[in-house]
């Protein structure tokens, strides 16, 4: 009697648990994982080092796309992730044409539908010129979003791994929907247009210092706080598809005791656009002040930014605009006005014109 109970208990609780799983299972198979492609650059997050110890004095963009898909199978579980590598180099050496190339792929694979955002592993170097770049440019609300790492593949503790995770987890987030293009690193987001890396080594490094970041990534899930007021992707002006160069702009640095060497030097390589670094409120120092208005003279546009990196530089404050026809960057940091710049002389070379894209973006 009793064993005859018993077999019918447990025969029940089969039934039970196989109902569950089979419930479980048309669950998961119910949600469709986004599709998500891993566009990598190369960087520390695909850098390898000689001990588990080496944290600097590594190798940088040595693992491959597919390596990095593999060292981190968690991802299966969020996303139906692919990978192409882009290129592989230490971000210190990217290039216009390598953001060129860069652009154009990300926009062809976001104008497919069975791609729902992009990740893009980078240098940590200039990853926020790219992102603040591609924020310009990418013509898709999809999700793109940059990751890099400051501690290689092979080190103890290596942050690339979860940094990837979060990253493709948020590319195909609907909530990073329309956000412009992001950066995630420690599980904290930054928009691209006022992200900077802040510390040469730390892993906490890449921070929107005074704006704020956007928001978190706790327990595989994204939380938004704030969102990015400057317009971007589909609300800009600037389409790089059918470009092969941009114009050439580059950054002077003032400080004590400089001269116009720098700038006469840029100026005579054929620079389009001269950002100038200035101190404090974007002040030019007296002997650059000449140089600078020459070249303004020989057709060069002038933004006055400042090396600061917080604060924006007053229109008509510490020099005449007006009179000079120079550009004020807003509170871009110089390397960003330089990209701003780069972009606005795709269109334009009218100074107010030009005045009023750096107010907008
Ligand atoms: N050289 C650095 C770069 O590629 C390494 C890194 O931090 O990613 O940007």
């Amino acid at each position: 009697m009793l064993f005859r109970q018993t077999a019918r208990s447990a025969a029940a609780l089969f039934g039970f648990l196989f109902c569950l799983a089979l419930a479980a299972q048309a669950q998961t198979a119910s949600v469709k994982l986004p599709n998500v492609t891993i566009l990598a650059t190369g960087g520390t997050i695909a850098g390898t080092g000689a001990t588990s110890t080496t944290t600097v004095g590594y190798t940088a963009a040595t693992v491959g796309v597919q390596a990095l898909i593999q060292a981190v199978p968690e991802m299966t579980k969020i996303a139906n992730v692919s990978g192409e590598q882009v290129f592989q180099i230490a971000s210190e050496n990217m290039g216009n044409e390598h953001w060129l190339t860069l652009a154009k792929r990300v926009n062809t694979l976001l104008a497919q539908s069975n791609v729902d955002g992009i990740v893009i592993t980078h240098g940590t170097d200039t990853l926020e010129e790219t992102a603040y770049f591609l924020n310009l440019v990418v013509k898709s609300k999809k999700p793109v979003v940059l990751v890099g790492s400051m501690r290689p593949s092979t080190a103890m503790s290596a942050d690339g791994p979860a940094n990837l995770y979060n990253a493709v987890l948020l590319a195909g987030s609907q909530d990073a929907v329309g956000r412009g293009v992001l950066v995630v690193l420690n599980d904290q987001i930054n928009g691209a247009r006022d992200v900077s890396k802040t510390n040469t080594t730390s892993l906490d490094t890449f921070k929107t210092t005074e704006l704020g970041m956007l928001g978190y990534i706790v327990g595989g899930k994204p939380f938004f706080y704030r969102a990015t007021t400057r317009k971007h992707t589909v609300d800009t002006e600037f389409d790089v598809m059918n470009l092969s160069v941009l114009p050439q702009v580059e950054v002077a640095y003032a400080h004590a005791n400089v001269g116009p060497v720098a700038i006469d030097a840029l100026v005579a390589s054929g620079a389009k656009g001269l950002v100038h670094a200035g101190v404090g409120d974007g002040s030019l120092p007296a002997k650059v002040r000449p140089a600078l208005s020459a070249a303004r003279k020989k057709g060069v546009l002038i933004v006055r930014s400042s090396r600061v990196g917080q604060g924006i530089v007053a229109r008509n404050g510490e020099a005449n605009d007006d009179e000079l026809d120079f550009v004020v960057g807003d509170n871009l940091s110089p390397q960003k006005a330089r990209i701003l710049l780069m972009l606005a002389l795709t269109k334009t070379t009218n100074t107010r014109d030009i005045q009023k894209m750096f107010w907008t973006y």
